[in-house]
C-alpha cells in the first residue's frame, strides 16, 4: 500500500520524532507565555498567582503545537506564530477554568492538579479566566501583521472562534444537552463549536502567521475542522475508557452528568471508526502543502491515538 494509500490506523508516521517535536515546541511555548504574562509578584499579586497555575499546570499544548505546525506547512517562522499560538493556549486554559466552575461542571481536577476555584476560591477563578481572556487579545495584539492578514483579519479570527456563536455556543448546547436524549447531529453541532473551532482557529491562525495562500487557508480550515470534531470524539472515549489519574481529571464524568457522547449514542467501536474518518478526512486536506505538512499529520495520527 502507497504511503498516501495508507490508513488513519495505520499511518506511517515512525519517521517524523513526534515526541521530540512536542517537547521543542512545548518549551519554547512555555517560555513564550512566560514572557507574555504578568510576573507573580506583580500586583495583584492573587489574580497573577491564579492565572499562571492553571496556563502551567501542565496541559499538553496541542492547540500551540498546531498552531505552529501549520506555520510550518506554509512556510513560516516559529517566532511570527507564537503570539499567536500563546493566545489560543491562554482562550484555551480560560475556558477549561470556568467550564470546572461549580456553575458548569463542577470539577475537582484539571491537568492533574486541583481546579482553579479549589485553590483560590470561585470569584478569583472567574476572574483568572476573564483575565486569561483578555491577555489572549493582548499578546495577539503583538504579531507583526502580514500582507495578506491585518491585526483586525487576526483579532476577528480569536474572536469569532470564542464567542458566542462558536465555543460559548458549545458550551449553551452542551449544558442545556444535559439529561437529554440528543441526536447525532445535535451533538456534532456542540463538538463544532465547543471544540472544533478554536483547533480549527488554532491551525488558520498558524497559517495566517506564514502569509498563508488562500488554497493553503481552506485547507487549513478543513484539516482543523476534521481534526477537531475527531479530538472531541477521542475525548468522550477516553472519558469512559481511562482513569481518573490517566487523565489528570475525573473520568466517567460525562454519563454522571447524564451528557450526550458518541459512545452513548454510536458505541465504542463506532465512535472509534468516526473518529478515524474524521482524521483521513482531515489528512486529504494536507495534500495542498506537498510534503511540508509532516508535523501536521504526525499530530492528527498522534490526536487520534492518544490515551490522555
Ligand atoms: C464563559 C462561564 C463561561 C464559560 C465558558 C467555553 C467554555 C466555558 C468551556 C469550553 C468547553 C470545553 C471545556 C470544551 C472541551 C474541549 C476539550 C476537549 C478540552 C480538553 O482539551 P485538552 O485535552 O486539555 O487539550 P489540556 O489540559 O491538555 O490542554
Amino acid at each position: 500500500m502507497s504511503r498516501t494509500a495508507t490508513r488513519a490506523g495505520a499511518r506511517n508516521t515512525t519517521a517524523f520524532d513526534l515526541k521530540g517535536y512536542l517537547d521543542r515546541r512545548t518549551e519554547s511555548v512555555n517560555r513564550a507565555l512566560d514572557k507574555f504574562l504578568p510576573a507573580e509578584k506583580t500586583k495583584p499579586t492573587t489574580i497573577h498567582k491564579a492565572m499562571r497555575y492553571s496556563l502551567f499546570a501542565g496541559g499538553k499544548r496541542m492547540r500551540p503545537a498546531l498552531c505552529l505546525a501549520a506555520a510550518e506547512a506554509c512556510g513560516g517562522r516559529e517566532g511570527a506564530a507564537m503570539p499567536l499560538a500563546c493566545a489560543v493556549e491562554c482562550i484555551h486554559t480560560y475556558s477549561l477554568v470556568h467550564d470546572d466552575l461549580p456553575a458548569m461542571d463542577n470539577d475537582d481536577y484539571r491537568r492533574g492538579k486541583l481546579t482553579n476555584h479549589k485553590v483560590f476560591g470561585e470569584g478569583i477563578a472567574i476572574l483568572a479566566g476573564d483575565s486569561l481572556l483578555t491577555q489572549a487579545f493582548e499578546i495577539a495584539a503583538q504579531c507583526e501583521g502580514w500582507p495578506r492578514y491585518s491585526h483586525r483579519q487576526i483579532v476577528l479570527e480569536l474572536a469569532r472562534a470564542s464567542g458566542s456563536l462558536q465555543l460559548i455556543a458549545g458550551q449553551v448546547a452542551d449544558l442545556e444537552g444535559e439529561r437529554k436524549k440528543l441526536s447525532a447531529a445535535e451533538l456534532r453541532y456542540i463538538h463544532e463549536r465547543k471544540t472544533s473551532a478554536l483547533l480549527c482557529c488554532s491551525v488558520r491562525l498558524g497559517g495566517m502567521s506564514a502569509n498563508c495562500s488562500n488554497a493553503e487557508l481552506l485547507a487549513l480550515t478543513k484539516f482543523g475542522y476534521n481534526v477537531g470534531l475527531a479530538f472531541q470524539i477521542i475525548d468522550d472515549i477516553l472519558d469512559v475508557t481511562q482513569t481518573s489519574e490517566q487523565l489528570g481529571k475525573t473520568a466517567g464524568k460525562d454519563s454522571a452528568a447524564q451528557k450526550a457522547t458518541y459512545p452513548s449514542i454510536v458505541g465504542l467501536e463506532k465512535s472509534r471508526g468516526i473518529a478515524r474518518q474524521l482524521t483521513e478526512r482531515a489528512f486529504g486536506a494536507l495534500k495542498t502543502f506537498r510534503g511540508k505538512a509532516q508535523a501536521l499529520e504526525a499530530l492528527a495520527t498522534h490526536l487520534l491515538h492518544r490515551d490522555r
